[in-house]
């Protein structure tokens, strides 16, 4: 079917094609009709210069040299009020991710203390790992008497007034020495996101230089604490993902089946979900209403975390979120935290299909509200799977349109199954690195945005790289992206640059590795930290770079943040609201490379990114006398 230029230009998938297509036939609106109902966007706020931090306000900067203020009626500049917006972006999203990392270590605490409705602690080496680390003894102690030491020393990393927070100091040494330097070495996770919000507040911190460094270190409390903690805690419950094989895309819906969709990001409810979707009883009940099976599917990042370890099929991306119920096959979408659009509640309102949102923290207009609570887990995951099923047979198979595609992907890379499929240790890449056959290392990862046409930026950065030589890890959006096109096949080998097609087709694997979720980029920097450490060198001395070709979220900005403090050159393929202070931009583009060994660059064009990411991993390479 030809689709108009106009949906054309907003996707490069052409399950979004069609599903455009359908809600336009439909009459229904997406993120992309209300995004061009918006335009033009706020030219202040795209600057960074709107503040309403007090009531004096809400004021704005001029842009323009010779009218308008220069000041708040506090005497805020420009570069005050950018600074200061700009890190309040970092807390919410520190605060997100960190929070996500709380609750797991409350499923922990809860399973290590028998109330955990159904949880169980699935890797016991990773426990005894973690353990190790905080000093926790094991000898002849049970795994829920480690586990609950475990749960209350992760715990207490949120509220420390003091620090260090533990997994920071996995870093290389001379990154803990330069962040102590510099006063940024997170004290609590918790506490860096409450100063953020205190000197922030009016007439406190007024140094623009001085509210960065703050945002750098609420920002590392996410990237080395709250995230790493969500990482590793729900490999510890539910598995440490292997290499597994699993579909991407819409086509991973069925027409014959009760489809059920884990949209959000903590896989404490999406387990469950996998797990209830398998009882007999409810498989059962599927078979009475003329359902051939119970088909749960994922999308965003809970839909990575399935995925990693469960390979239950992804469904797409953000910005895929209302197309997958536009398909009118979804008896329902369940939701738990972060980038679910509310506009879900009118949408789902036009088809059969339950929005069912879990969460306390979460509620949604037109939502269904059913609260989940870990001690009661399966029950309640029971409950909800029962109500989708029982759902099936409101649907009108008359209104369904499913796109075709689902293309296969082989995902699960953690770093154990990386360290696993490079044979044991990390030698065998650093050898191919130092031989030149892999030039450096990229993490590509982030969101969708309307602002750009969706996974444009993603996959053609991504294949830019490859191309080059460059091994890709990814995780989030893009990494749905990169599977959706297949580049997650170790087939896709082919695609990549001589060097790493070899390495990939001696090892089996693809050349663009899926390491999870977003709290999942805490596993690059586990890696990156073990090669540098391998090496005696720091982060920013390799040859390592890292992307967000798409990114929206206040959680991508504190990643870009924690990236960069962790000495990572880091490319952003959306413009952040900085740039209406000189002198923060300059700070975050050139300045920070003085301080912590890495910048920010912004650059929309991928194939441009790519370029600037090569050439950087080129210098590193020659700095390092490779
Ligand atoms: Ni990471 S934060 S749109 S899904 S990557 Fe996807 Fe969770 Fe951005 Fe959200
Ligand atoms: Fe205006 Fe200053 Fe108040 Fe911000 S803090 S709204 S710049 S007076």
């Amino acid at each position: 079917m030809a689709y108009s230029d106009k949906i054309l230009k907003k996707s490069i998938d052409p399950t979004v094609h069609q599903m455009l297509a359908r809600a336009q036939e439909l009459g229904l609106e997406t993120a992309w009709d209300r995004y061009e109902a918006m335009l033009p966007e706020c030219g202040f706020g795209e600057l960074g210069v709107c503040c309403r931090n007090c009531n004096m306000g809400p004021c704005r900067i001029s842009p323009f040299e010779d009218a308008g203020p220069k000041r708040g009626v506090c005497g805020a500049t420009a570069d005050i009020i950018v600074a200061r917006n700009l890190i309040r972006m970092i807390a919410a999203g520190a605060a997100a991710h960190s929070d996500h990392g709380r609750d797991l270590a409350h499923t922990l605490l809860m399973t290590a203390e028998g109330k955990g409705g159904g949880y169980e602690i699935r890797d016991e080496q990773k426990l005894q790992t973690l353990a190790a680390e905080y000093n926790i003894s094991t000898e002849g102690r049970s795994k829920e008497e480690i586990a609950l030491d475990l749960a209350g020393a992760v715990y207490a990393e949120f509220g420390k007034q003091e620090g260090p927070i533990r997994f920071s100091r996995r870093a290389p040494r001379k990154r803990v020495d330069l962040w102590q330097k510099l006063g940024i070495d997170p004290r609590g996770v918790d506490r860096e996101i409450v100063e953020i919000m205190h000197r922030t507040h009016i007439g406190v911190d007024n140094d623009p230089v001085n509210l960065i460094l703050q945002g750098l270190r609420a920002s590392i409390a996410d990237g080395w604490g709250g995230s790493m903690i969500a990482t590793e805690i729900s490999d510890v419950l539910f598995g440490t993902p292997k290499p597994t094989r699993s579909l991407a895309n819409l086509g991973v819906l069925k027409a014959d089946e009760v489809n059920i969709i884990v949209h959000g990001h903590e896989p404490t409810l999406s387990e469950m979900i996998v797990a209830a979707s398998r009882d007999a009883e409810l498989l059962a009940l599927a078979a009475k209403l003329g359902a051939k099976g119970i088909n749960v599917v994922g999308l965003c990042c809970t839909g990575n975390e399935v995925l990693m370890r469960h390979g239950i099929p992804i469904a797409g991306n953000f910005l895929q979120q209302e197309l997958a119920v536009i398909t009118g096959a979804v008896e329902a979408i369940i939701v738990d935290v972060q980038c679910i659009m509310p506009a879900l509640g009118n949408l789902t309102g036009c088809f059969h299909t339950k929005f069912i949102s879990t969460s306390p923290k979460a509620k949604f207009p037109g939502a269904i509200h059913i609260e989940f609570h870990e001690d009661q887990a399966y029950d309640i995951a029971k409950e909800i799977v029962r109500g989708a099923v029982e759902n099936y047979r409101w649907r009108k198979p008359g209104q369904v349109v499913i796109p075709d595609e689902k293309v296969e992907c082989l995902v699960g890379f953690s770093t154990e199954a990386i360290l696993a499929a490079l044979g044991g240790s990390l030698e065998p890449l650093l050898e191919q690195i130092k031989s030149g056959a892999i030039k450096g290392l990229a993490g590509v990862v982030g969101c969708n945005n309307p602002k750009v046409q969706h996974d444009f930026g993603h996959v053609n950065l991504v294949k830019e790289l490859i191309r080059n030589n460059v091994l890709v890890v990814t995780t989030g959006c893009n990494a749905i992206a990169c599977a959706k096109v297949g580049l997650m096949l170790p087939e896709a080998a082919a695609q990549a640059g001589d060097g790493l097609k070899v390495v990939c087709q001696s090892l089996g694997i693809p050349p663009v590795l899926h390491m999870g979720s977003c709290v999942d980029i805490s596993r690059i920097l586990t890696v990156c930290a073990a090669v540098a450490s391998a090496l005696g060198v720091d982060i920013s001395d390799l040859p390592v770079a890292g992307a967000a070709p798409e990114w929206m979220s206040e959680k991508a900005v504190s990643i870009g943040s924690y990236v960069v403090s962790s000495g990572i050159f880091t490319v952003l393929g959306t413009v952040p609201p900085v740039l209406g202070s000189t002198a923060v931009t300059e700070l975050l583009t050139t300045g920070a490379k003085e301080a912590i060994g890495a910048t920010f660059a912004v650059e929309p064009d991928p194939f441009q990114a790519a370029q600037l990411m090569i050439s950087h991993i080129e210098d590193k390479r020659a700095a390092l006398g490779l």
